[in-house]
């Protein structure tokens, strides 16, 4: 089994590193603040996991390692940058972010053909600062769903197929897996990035705008807004081959809304703790996209403009 390298201190980071040492898979953490690196995480069950001391500085890895990006969109870059002399041997790159516009940033780093993984998890983490440090909780169990963009078209059907065209990439998700289950292989990794897309659009910028926790977007209130928000999606999905029913987006929504309906989204912490959002990437992807096919999307439009004029 190949080494998980995790770049980034933050609260997935933090949960894939403890994870990795509780379940005896070698990892690396290489966070860009040591300072903030979470030294211990909580589990549900009340145990904890004492987390191996991090690396300051990136290394050459072998073809074998895993590099595991759990960073906001607009850090990959960076951070692509920073590791990209380490990477010569072409160990294999997973980009797990919210919202989409990384495979770009990948593909224009990294080139077409390197061996790459996109994935997205629905594992819920949060990073505390306590009087030892900073450490990290896991808040809900999830799943992590994984594909391979660059492979061929259409991607291999299942897992065992995957391994015979490339048995890099479905190692290093055998690796992920090991590290913290379940890692489901997707044939279809981009419409699992559009669905996940979907349901950030709606939730993320109206429990921020209104100052809510994720359940109180189903109020009679914002349906309005909701649907017009999945309708533009779907019109956008639908002009890049991806096949979407706008009722069944909205239902999606709604049931994502009510299982971390007690949650605070990341763009509510993030405008919460004056931070910058993930605006860009979300409604604004939506509206990129739109823009390039020249379909009308007010309702994303107005949501980027509000968010960004939102007081940090
Ligand atoms: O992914 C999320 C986020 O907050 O970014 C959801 C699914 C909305 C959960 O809070």
């Amino acid at each position: 089994m190949g080494k998980l390298h995790i770049v980034g201190g933050g609260a997935i980071g933090s949960l894939i590193a403890a994870s990795s040492q509780k379940n005896g898979v070698p990892y690396d953490c290489y966070p860009r603040d040591m300072k903030t690196m979470p030294s211990c995480a909580h589990w549900q069950n009340g145990q904890t996991t004492a987390l191996k001391p991090a690396k300051p500085s990136p290394i050459v890895l072998p073809k074998s390692d895993v590099l595991i990006i759990p960073l906001k969109v607009y850090q990959l870059k960076a951070a692509l940058l920073q590791w990209l002399p380490y990477l010569t041997q072409q160990p294999t790159v997973v980009l797990l972010h919210n919202g989409m516009g990384g495979l770009e940033i990948a593909r224009d780093l990294l080139g077409g053909d390197y061996p790459l993984l996109l994935a997205t998890t629905s594992h819920g983490a949060l990073k505390v600062s306590t009087s030892s440090g900073f450490h990290v909780k896991y808040t809900g169990v999830g799943a992590t769903q994984i594909g391979a963009p660059n492979v061929n078209k259409p991607s291999p059907q299942s897992l065992a197929a995957l391994s015979q065209i490339a048995p890099q990439l479905a190692s290093a998700i055998a690796t992920l897996d090991k590290a913290l289950p379940p890692v489901q292989y997707q044939n279809n990794i981009l419409k699992a990035l559009w669905t996940k897309l979907s349901v950030n659009a709606v939730i993320n910028p109206l429990t921020a705008l209104h100052n809510i926790q994720n359940k109180h977007i189903a109020k009679p209130e914002f349906e309005q807004s909701r649907i017009s928000i999945c309708n533009e999606f779907t019109q956008v999905a639908d002009a890049y081959g991806l096949d979407f029913d706008a009722l069944s987006v909205h239902e999606n929504v709604l049931s994502v809304a009510k299982a971390t309906g007690e949650n605070y989204s990341s763009m509510h912490q993030d405008v919460a703790h004056g931070r910058q959002t993930e605006i860009d990437a979300i409604n604004g992807y939506i509206v990129d996209m739109a823009t390039k096919k020249g379909i009308p999307v007010p309702e994303n439009t107005l949501l980027v403009e509000r968010v960004k004029a939102l007081k940090l």
